[in-house]
C-alpha cells in the first residue's frame, strides 16, 4: 500500500522549513499554522478509515493506516505541520499497562494505585511495543521529504503529569481527585511513577527523533489543575530534565511545551524548562504571553475551538485578534485545545484563509 502526497508542493531544504523555523525561536510572517487533533473525526476521509482499522490502538499502531490519516489534514489543507497519528497513552499501554478505547466513552486503563503496580511497568519494553509507532514516523516522514518539503513533522508524547493521571485515576476525569490526592498522600510513590514516566518518555522521544521527527512537543493538558507548588514539582521540573535530555543529544531539534490552564505560572515554565516554545490554551491572553515568555522563545496558539466550529464573522474575529497581538514574535497558529469532532471541515479551510493573509 502506498502512502503519500500528489507532488504539488514545492521542494524546499529542511532549514527552509517555516513551522521549524518559528518553533525554533525565528518570527515568520505569515505564521506557520497546524491544529491539535487535525486528524479526526471531523474529517470522512478520518472516518472511513478509523471504520477500517476495527480499533483505535489497531490505528495506532498500523503504520500504513497511521501515516495515512497524518498526511489527510496535509492534502486537505497544506498545513505547515503534520503531527504523527497516535496518543498520548500508548506510553502506559507500551509499559504493559492494560489500555483500551471504549465506544464513546474515552480512553479506560487498569489503574495503578500501589508500589507493586508502579514496579510492574516495564520501561524495557517501550521500545518494542511502540515500533510501529517509530515505522508511522519513519513512513509520514519519507511521504512528506518526497512529495511537499515544506511540511515539518512532529512528534509527540505526553506529559508525565498528565500521563499520571490517567494512569492512576484509570479514566478520563474532571477534577483526577484520586491522582492528585496520591501527589499528596505518597509523593513518594507518585514521584516514582513521575520519574519511571520521565525515563520511558524520554526514550519515546528520542526514537522518534531518530525516526524522522523534526520536532517534538509534549502535552500537560491537566497541569493547570496545580497549585504552584506542585506545579514546579510535578510540572516544571520533571519536563526541564526530559527537555535536558533530549538536547544531549538532538541539541538543535525544537520542543514544544504545552501546560495547559498554566495561567500566570506560563512564564516560569518558558524559562526553567528549556522548551522552544510554549502552547497557549484558550485561556491565555496572547498579550500576557507575550510580556511573561522570554522573546526568543515561541509562542503557538490558542483560538478557541468553538469559534471554529462557529465559523464567519466570529472565527474571524477571533483569529484575526490572535494574528494582531503575536505579531513580530516567533508564533505558530494553532488551536488552543483540540478540533471537536462536529466542526464542519469547510471552516477548517476559511481559518487557513485568514491565517495566510497575515491578518
Ligand atoms: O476513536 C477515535 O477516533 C478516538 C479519538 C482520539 C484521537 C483522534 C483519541 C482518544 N486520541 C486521538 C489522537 C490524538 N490524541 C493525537 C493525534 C494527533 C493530532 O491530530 O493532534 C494527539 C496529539 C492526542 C493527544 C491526547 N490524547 C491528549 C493531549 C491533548 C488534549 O487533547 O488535551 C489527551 C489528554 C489524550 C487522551 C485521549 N485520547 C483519546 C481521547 C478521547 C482522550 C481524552 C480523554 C479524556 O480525558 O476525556
Amino acid at each position: 500500500r502506498e502512502v503519500g502526497l500528489t507532488a504539488e508542493a514545492g521542494a524546499a531544504t529542511g532549514e527552509n522549513k517555516p513551522l521549524l523555523r518559528a518553533v525554533s525561536g525565528e518570527a515568520v510572517w505569515p505564521p506557520p499554522m497546524w491544529l491539535m487533533r487535525q486528524a479526526g473525526r471531523y474529517l470522512p476521509e478520518y472516518r472511513e478509515v478509523r471504520a477500517k482499522a476495527g480499533g483505535f490502538i489497531k490505528l495506532c499502531t498500523t503504520p500504513e493506516m497511521a501515516a495515512e490519516v497524518t498526511l489527510q489534514p496535509i492534502r486537505r489543507y497544506g498545513m505547515d505541520g503534520a503531527i504523527l497519528f497516535s496518543d498520548i497513552l500508548m506510553v502506559p499501554w507500551a509499559m504493559g499497562q492494560g489500555l483500551r478505547f471504549a465506544e464513546g466513552e474515552g480512553p479506560v486503563l487498569d489503574p495503578i494505585r500501589d508500589a507493586a503496580g508502579v514496579a510492574a511497568l516495564e520501561l524495557e519494553k517501550v521500545r518494542e511495543r511502540a515500533a510501529p509507532i517509530f515505522e508511522t514516523v519513519r513512513l509520514t516522514r519519507a511521504a512528506l521529504n518526497q512529495h511537499a518539503n515544506k511540511v515539518s513533522l512532529i512528534g509527540f508524547a505526553g506529559s508525565p503529569f498528565t500521563v499520571a493521571c490517567y494512569m492512576v485515576e484509570g479514566h478520563g476525569s474532571k477534577d483526577f481527585h484520586t491522582a492528585r490526592g496520591m501527589a499528596f498522600n505518597d509523593p513518594a510513590l507518585f514521584g516514582r511513577l513521575i520519574r519511571t514516566l520521565v525515563d520511558a518518555t524520554t526514550d519515546y522521544l528520542l526514537a522518534q527523533a531518530e525516526a524522522g521527527a523534526e520536532a517534538l512537543m509534549l502535552f500537560d493538558s491537566w497541569a493547570g489543575m496545580l497549585p504552584p507548588s506542585q506545579f514546579r514539582r510535578w510540572v516544571i521540573e520533571p519536563t526541564a530534565t526530559i527537555v535536558r535530555s533530549l538536547k544531549r543529544l538532538h541539541p538543535s531539534i525544537p520542543i514544544i511545551g504545552f501546560p495547559r490552564l498554566a495561567g500566570p505560572l506560563i512564564g516560569e515554565y518558558a524559562q526553567r524548562t528549556g522548551v522552544n516554545t510554549v502552547a497557549m490554551d484558550t485561556a491565555m491572553d496572547p498579550r500576557f504571553a507575550a510580556s511573561a515568555v522570554p522573546a526568543n522563545v515561541g509562542l503557538q496558539g490558542n483560538l478557541d475551538p468553538l469559534a471554529l466550529i462557529a465559523g464567519g464573522a466570529a472565527l474571524e474575529a477571533e483569529a484575526r485578534q490572535i494574528l494582531a497581538a503575536m505579531r513580530g514574535r516567533p508564533f505558530v497558529f494553532n488551536l488552543g485545545h483540540g478540533i471537536e469532532k462536529i466542526t464542519p471541515p469547510e471552516n477548517v479551510a476559511q481559518l487557513v484563509r485568514i491565517v495566510r493573509s497575515g491578518g
